[in-house]
């Protein structure tokens, strides 16, 4: 695929943030090193459509596919659950750090109070709802089944995912799971969205290097070494994302390398988003994702995710 087969990089955006430049970890990507997702050709219900762009691209992006008010309520209700524990600061809805937490003296159980949030109403409805599944389940071509685990990303400025292959982290059942990550409401380049390496998904040496890989039974970290911008430079490829609007879901599979570009919104505005994981629902699952609560890594159900820590106090890790 030409690196320059899918447009302008994102940093030409004449966007209301046109003038910052794109980072990971703290690096400025050179505008030849980014790319905007392919736009999907067709809206509406195209199963075959999208099957052909997942395996030409490894990835899918489809615009608004949710409904963005009801992305937009389940914003809020994360947003609401932050400031309650002193987190996020008034207006709610403008979701800007306060600077302090009271997480861990109002609620003791950290897994317990992250489980309530990945678990509210309005964002289950719509990771693990009616509207997702009809999109995983015409893109699968058979019936499907949601992960039970939610991973819910609360991103602060500055801070960003580092590159991975899911398949480290979830391969002990399907090997036909799909990753759809959501956007809480509209993520700018400038936020800090997701972004995957262009043409990483017919990486053959490196998929053969981590494939059977797990996390948990071979102790070792699913991020790479290097930081995303390191790699496209070494692999002469790009980072690919857009503006993602409230709606919008980027479904990938296992084996294309992506993390995330530096928050930096300003003024200590918070990237939401959440990745659901899905399935064929008669293939094996991977039993640490499955379950009331899921296990998860070595047991320890959402207190074991990044998220789970007090705002701020999250490492550079997933
Ligand atoms: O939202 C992010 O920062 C990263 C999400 C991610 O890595 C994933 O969906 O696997």
């Amino acid at each position: 695929m030409s690196p320059t087969q899918q447009g302008p990089d994102p940093a030409q955006s004449d966007g209301p943030h046109a003038g910052v430049v794109p980072r990971v970890a703290g690096r400025p990507i050179p505008p030849h090193r980014l790319g905007r997702l392919r736009e999907p050709e067709h809206g509406g219900f195209q199963p075959q459509v999208w099957q052909e762009s997942l395996a030409r691209d490894g990835y899918l992006l489809l615009r608004s596919v949710l409904d963005p008010a009801a992305v937009r309520r389940a914003r809020l209700d994360v947003l609401e659950q932050l400031a309650d524990a002193g987190e996020i600061a008034d207006p709610v809805e403008q979701g800007i750090v306060s600077g302090r937490s009271l997480r861990a003296e109002r609620y003791p159980d950290l897994g317990a109070f992250w489980r309530a949030v990945c678990e509210l109403p309005r964002l289950r409805a719509l990771s693990h709802g009616a509207g997702l599944a009809g999109v995983m389940g015409g893109l699968l071509g058979q019936p499907v089944v949601p992960f039970d685990f939610l991973w819910l990303r609360a991103i602060t400025e500055g801070r960003a995912t580092p590159l991975h292959f899911d398949h480290v982290y979830m391969n002990r059942g399907s090997s036909r799971v799909c990753t759809a990550w959501i956007p809480l409401g509209d993520v700018p380049v400038e936020a800090g969205p997701l972004a995957v390496v262009e043409g990483s998904h017919r990486y053959t040496d490196l998929i053969e290097r981590y494939r059977g890989v797990d996390v948990d039974r071979h102790a070792m970290p699913g991020s790479f070494p290097e930081d995303a911008l390191a790699f496209v430079e070494s692999r002469d490829t790009r980072l690919l994302t857009t503006d993602f609007r409230a709606g919008d879901v980027l479904v990938f599979g296992m084996f294309t390398l992506h993390g995330s570009l530096d928050n930096q919104w300003g003024g200590g505005r918070v990237r939401l988003s959440c990745d659901a994981r899905w399935q064929p629902l008669d293939d094996a699952r991977d039993d640490r994702w499955f379950g009331d609560p899921p296990a998860a890594h070595h047991g320890q159900g959402y207190g074991g995710l990044n998220g789970a820590r007090p705002l701020g106090a999250a490492h550079r890790d997933r």
